[in-house]
C-alpha cells in the first residue's frame, strides 16, 4: 500500500485520510489526484486538512460567540460535553460518526479549550452554498404544470427511460442532503416513506420534519433535487425521475446554506439507518477535518454520496468540497448536445458528467420548472444519484465501491478519449449501469475493498 507523508502525522484522523487516499489510488477510482502526487485543492484555505488550528477562520456574531467544531481524540461522552459548556460553549450535536462536538462558543475560550490534552482539534464550523446560479443567465419562471406527465430530456440521454420498464430502483434509499423539501408535492409524496420524511438538523435537536416550499431561492433548492432523483412515474403529472421507485428522505441540512455540523448530521443519519445513496449539490468553503473523516467513515457504512463539482470556478483545477473528495463522487454538467456545460468546473476529481442544463424539475406547491436561479450544476449530481438507486435496485449485493466502479465503467467516453478533468469517465449511462450490475460475472472489476473503522 501506498504511504503519503500525511500518514506520520499525529491523529488517527489524518491516519485514515491517509489510508483512504492510499486505498482509492491503489484502485485507481481517483487517478492522479487526490494527494498521491497531485496538488492540493482549490478554494481551500492552507492547511485545512489538518483544521484552522492556527487560528484562523472563525467568524464570530454579533455576541462574540463563534461555531466550532470541537475534535477528541476519543468518543466524546457527557463529561466532554461538560467540558465544552465550562469553556462557554452552547452544544449543538455530539456526534457518534467522528469524535466531535458541535458547539457555539465565545472566541476568547477557544485557544483555552483547545490546550485540554482531551481535545484534538478546534476548526470552525463553516457554512457552505448550496449550487445555484452559477452564470448570469436569465432566470426562467416556473412553469404551469406541463399538460400530462413529461419525460426530462435528461432522462433520455442518461437512458434512464429505458430502464424503467423493469426497474425503478423500488424501496431503494437516498438521502437528499439539501435545503428541505416540499415533501407533499404531487410528483414527490408518494417516494417519502408515510410519516417519515426526514430531518431538520438546522433544529437543536433536530425535528422530523423538513419541510419548505418558498417558491424562489435557496428553498426550491431541495425539491428541484428530489424532483430529478425520483420524481413518480405515470401518475399522469409533472416530470419523472430517474429513479421514480426510490425512497427519498429529505435531510435539510441549513435553510439559506449548508453548515458543516448539519451535513455531518446528515451523513451521520445515513449510516446509522443503512441509506444507500446521499444526494448532495452543495459546496463548503473549506475542507475541514470533521468533515473529512464524517465522508469517509460514511463510505464506509456503504452509503455511495454524489455531489456536484460545483460552478464558476476558473481554471482546470476547480472541483468544489466536499465532491473533490476521494469518498464522494463529484458529478460534472453537460448541455442538450453533450457539451461540457460552460458553468461547470473542472479538475481531475471529475468522475462522471450527467445532464445539466435546461432541466424541468418539481419546484414547492405543485409547480414545476427549470431551476429558478439560473444554470447550476447542482442537477448534473440528481442524475447520477438516481441513476446510482437503480443499480442498486438491479443488485441490492452490490457494495458503494462496486456501484461506483460499474457507473464508471459504463460511462459513455466523450472527447477528449479516456478519462478527463471536464467529463471524468464519461456521460452516466443508466441502461448499461444497470445491464452491468444485473449480469453475474461481468466485466466489472470488483474492488478488494478494506472497511475503515467507523468513528474511530
Ligand atoms: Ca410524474
Ligand atoms: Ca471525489
Ligand atoms: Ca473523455
Amino acid at each position: 500500500m501506498m504511504v503519503t507523508g500525511s500518514e506520520v502525522q499525529g491523529t488517527s484522523g489524518m491516519r485514515r485520510v491517509a489510508q483512504v487516499l492510499a486505498l482509492l489510488c491503489a484502485v485507481g477510482l481517483v487517478g492522479a489526484v487526490c494527494g498521491c502526487g497531485g496538488s492540493d485543492s482549490v478554494g481551500v484555505a492552507p492547511g485545512a486538512a489538518g483544521g484552522a488550528d492556527e487560528g484562523g477562520g472563525f467568524q464570530p456574531n454579533a455576541k462574540g460567540q463563534v461555531r466550532v467544531l470541537v475534535g477528541f481524540r476519543d468518543a466524546p461522552g457527557a463529561a466532554d460535553e461538560a467540558l465544552v459548556a465550562q469553556a462557554g460553549g452552547e452544544v449543538h450535536a455530539r456526534f457518534h460518526l467522528v469524535p466531535v462536538i458541535a458547539a457555539s462558543m465565545p472566541q476568547a475560550a477557544v485557544d483555552g479549550l483547545r490546550r485540554n490534552p482531551r481535545v484534538a482539534y478546534i476548526e470552525p464550523d463553516e457554512p457552505g452554498e448550496y449550487l445555484r446560479a452559477d452564470s448570469g443567465r436569465k432566470k426562467p419562471e416556473p412553469s404551469p404544470p406541463p399538460e400530462g406527465e413529461q419525460v426530462p430530456w435528461g432522462m433520455t440521454r442518461i437512458k434512464a427511460d429505458q430502464v424503467w420498464p423493469t426497474n425503478i430502483g423500488a424501496g431503494v434509499t437516498v438521502g437528499i442532503i439539501d435545503s428541505g423539501e416540499d415533501y407533499n408535492h404531487e410528483d414527490l409524496a408518494a417516494n417519502h416513506e408515510p410519516g417519515n420524511p426526514g430531518w431538520d438538523f438546522e433544529f437543536d435537536p433536530p425535528i422530523p420534519d423538513p419541510y419548505y416550499t418558498s417558491e424562489y431561492g435557496s428553498r426550491s433548492h431541495g425539491t428541484h433535487v428530489a424532483g430529478i432523483v425520483a420524481a413518480v412515474r405515470g401518475n399522469d403529472v409533472g416530470v419523472v425521475g430517474a429513479a421514480p421507485g426510490a425512497t427519498i428522505y429529505a435531510l435539510a441540512a441549513g435553510k439559506s446554506g449548508p453548515i458543516t455540523s448539519y451535513i455531518v448530521e446528515a451523513l451521520e443519519w445515513c449510516a446509522d439507518n443503512r441509506i444507500r445513496v446521499a444526494a448532495m449539490s452543495f459546496a463548503l468553503q473549506r475542507e475541514t477535518q470533521t468533515m473529512d473523516d464524517a465522508l469517509e467513515n460514511c463510505w464506509a457504512a456503504n452509503v455511495l454520496m454524489v455531489c456536484s463539482v460545483a460552478g464558476g470556478g476558473a481554471g482546470s483545477d476547480s472541483v468544489g468540497y466536499p465532491a473533490r473528495h476521494p469518498a464522494v463522487i463529484a458529478v460534472a454538467a453537460t448541455d442538450k448536445r453533450d457539451r461540457h456545460a460552460p458553468h461547470s468546473n473542472r479538475g481531475p476529481e471529475v468522475e462522471l458528467a450527467a445532464p445539466g442544463v435546461d432541466i424541468i424539475s418539481c419546484l414547492p406547491n405543485h409547480e414545476y420548472g427549470e431551476n429558478p436561479e439560473g444554470e447550476a450544476t447542482r442537477m448534473a449530481s440528481p442524475h447520477v444519484s438516481g441513476t446510482a438507486a437503480l443499480v442498486i435496485a438491479a443488485n441490492p449485493d452490490l457494495s458503494n465501491a462496486e456501484v461506483r466502479e460499474i457507473l464508471h465503467n459504463t460511462a459513455v467516453d466523450l472527447k477528449p478519449w479516456g478519462r478527463d478533468t471536464s467529463y471524468g469517465f464519461g456521460l452516466v449511462d443508466a441502461l448499461a449501469a444497470v445491464q452491468e450490475a444485473a449480469a453475474p460475472g461481468s466485466s466489472t472489476v470488483v474492488l478488494d475493498w478494506v472497511r475503515l473503522p467507523r468513528g474511530a
